[in-house]
């Protein structure tokens, strides 16, 4: 039994995405979370709701994964378990598998780096590279984009798990002034979004409150 906790258009509405990319049966367990008052102005926004007591994430975050009573957090190690526990069209490569390497990477520099640098920036934090454990957000769009330029996806011809993560950053700041719309950032926007797994996933995740 695979349970998804899940609330509407967050970041575990992508990891619906990819249950429906790898075709799981799966439980949706929706709960309330904190989020930013949309009413408030600048990247430092207060937050209203309180964690739901009924949301395994040790941090009242979402996802949150149950399979078969064991609890999975993180969205790239939640990622991870389930491109190995339900393989399917090399959406995330396998032990053995050439791009094995670079896909755990990947999963990696989406949590330890993409993100860290995109918040930076949002915040306006200034760092330089010796100073802070990630890198600048111009250079890592630099990188992701020379990875898609070769593409069409960050692992070249195979769409995977990473494209769930790396995409959803994509999906969600295009045209905003962090992420100004460009042809190669639309055209990856538009082939992910495209996806009938996204499409379906879309349908699923229902409205913030
Ligand atoms: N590093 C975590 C971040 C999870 C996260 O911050 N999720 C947000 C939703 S987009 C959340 O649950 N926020 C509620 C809160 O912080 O209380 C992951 O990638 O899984």
């Amino acid at each position: 039994m695979l349970t998804l906790y899940h609330a509407p258009q967050s970041r575990s509405s992508r990891i619906l995405w990819l249950l429906e990319e790898l075709d799981a049966e799966y439980d949706i367990k929706t709960v309330s979370i904190r989020r930013r008052d949309p009413a408030a102005e600048g990247p430092v926004a207060p937050m209203i709701g309180a964690r739901d007591p009924q949301n395994v994430h040790p941090h009242g975050k979402v996802p949150a994964l149950v399979h078969d009573g064991v609890t999975i957090f993180e969205s790239a190690a939640v990622v991870l378990y389930l491109t190995d526990a339900f393989p399917r069209n090399r959406i995330g490569p396998g032990v053995g598998d050439p791009l094995r390497g670079p896909y755990l990477s990947w999963l990696a520099y989406y949590t330890g780096v993409m993100e860290p640098a995109f918040t930076a920036a949002m915040l306006g934090l200034k760092g330089t590279d010796s100073t802070i454990a990630w890198a600048p957000v111009d250079d890592v769009l630099a990188h992701v984009e020379a990875a898609l330029a070769r593409g069409p996806y960050v692992l070249g011809e195979t769409f995977s798990g990473a494209d769930v993560l790396v995409g959803s950053v994509y999906i969600l700041f295009m045209g905003a002034p962090l992420l100004p719309r460009t042809d190669l950032r639309a055209a990856y926007v538009e082939r992910l979004t495209a996806r009938p797994a996204y499409r379906r996933a879309q349908a699923k995740d229902g409205a913030t409150a």
